[in-house]
């Protein structure tokens, strides 16, 4: 009895599952890790003005100001240095306009950056040209991005204190966040709040979630071309 009235339900399950299971062999499994790792960061979005959307991986992140921001730069350095604002107002200036391209499709044209470029900020700090990458952290206490130490030596991977024509505002990351011009948005991590030289390359937060570490926009359509300053 049990058997026989158990049976259709049986199948209508089994069926369902079949479902579903021809869908993840329609789309791979890979495909699938893709239209997740597409969908996850919607539910981060913000509205944003100006093409711009705004994303954080966290539901709310401390405000730090110009002046209670600190930047700790660790690892592989000849001294561990702790900068304020104004200690990254004192090293060399870099400014540079580039468009901002999310891998998920949106882009913002020509948009003015200025702050450190990182081969300044990591020489002030004496950090060993032998060390394979760096390491990211934000002050949200989740994202992290990383760089081989080649890509970071580009002096068009910047340290950004200013972001279309102003202070780089809370919602963009600010007081200060990275702008690695010729890599998708995902690299540009947001409320920077420790660089650590170290010895291999840690996948960063959409890395691990499927995300390339290889980040290049169009290496081959020239938009990898030297900053203006
Ligand atoms: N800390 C942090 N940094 C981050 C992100 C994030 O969610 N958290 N999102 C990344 C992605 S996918 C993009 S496209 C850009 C978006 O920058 P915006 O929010 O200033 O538009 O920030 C990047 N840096
Ligand atoms: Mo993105």
């Amino acid at each position: 009895m049990d058997e026989v009235e158990g049976a259709p339900v049986g199948r209508r399950v089994v069926l369902g599952m079949l479902g579903l299971g021809a869908l993840g062999v329609a789309l791979g499994s890979r495909a699938q890790d893709k239209v997740g790792d597409v969908l996850a960061p919607i539910s981060g979005i913000i509205p944003a003005a100006g093409g711009f959307r705004y994303y954080t991986v966290t539901s709310s992140v401390p405000e730090e100001t110009a002046q209670t921001y600190r930047l700790e730069v660790s690892g592989r350095v000849a001294k561990k240095r702790t900068l304020t604002m104004a200690d990254l107002a004192a090293l060399p200036q870099t400014s540079l306009t580039r468009d901002f391209q999310c891998v998920t499709g949106w882009r913002v044209k020509d948009v003015a950056w200025s702050g450190v470029a990182l081969p300044d900020l990591l020489d002030a700090c004496g950090a060993d040209p032998k060390a394979a990458a760096i390491t990211f952290t934000s002050f949200d206490g989740v994202y992290t991005e990383s760089l081989t130490m080649e890509q970071a030596r580009r002096r068009d991977m910047l340290v950004a204190t200013s972001m279309l024509g102003g202070p780089v505002t809370h919602d963009h990351g600010g007081p200060v966040r990275l702008f690695t011009a010729p890599m998708y948005g995902y690299k540009s991590l947001k409320w920077l709040g420790g660089i650590e030289v170290v010895d291999e390359v840690e996948p960063g937060y959409w890395e691990l979630r499927g995300y390339d570490v290889d980040a290049w926009v169009g290496r081959s359509n020239g938009r990898t071309d030297a900053p203006t300053s």
